[in-house]
């Protein structure tokens, strides 16, 4: 989707901190990290959210998930992470291109969201 954020992040137009990336999916630092690490996770396909997902996104979704672990892992959060997902304005969302925000050390963290 041309005007979408992260699908120009995606397709190198606009800059970021690569952590991971494979043929479907692709994680960043967040630009306002609310954690010592704070990374979006993201299918490279313009998924909206978990509301405007049909069928045909599940595998992605899915993925997502399953990905998620390993990059939390590579980033050293050998004692765990927090997963989260806004969805929709209700939910927080900002940016509609689904992403998992994977946070690391949140007792540090400055999100009062959570
Ligand atoms: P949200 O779940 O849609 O609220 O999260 C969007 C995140 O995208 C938020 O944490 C921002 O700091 C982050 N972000 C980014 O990494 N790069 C950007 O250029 C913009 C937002 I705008």
């Amino acid at each position: 989707m041309t005007d979408c954020l992260f699908c120009k992040i995606v397709a190198g137009d606009i800059p970021s901190k690569k952590v991971f990336e494979d043929e479907d999916h692709y994680a960043f630092w967040d630009i306002a990290p609310k954690a010592p690490v704070h990374v979006l996770l993201i299918p490279k396909q313009h998924i909206v959210n978990l509301y405007q997902m049909d069928d045909s996104h599940q595998p992605l979704v899915q993925a997502m998930m399953s990905k998620a672990p390993s990059i939390a892992k590579a980033m050293g959060l050998d004692e765990g992470f927090r997963l989260v997902l806004n969805t929709g304005p209700g939910g927080g969302q900002e940016v509609d291109h689904i992403h998992a925000h994977i946070l690391g050390d949140v007792r540090k963290a400055t999100w009062s969201g959570f």
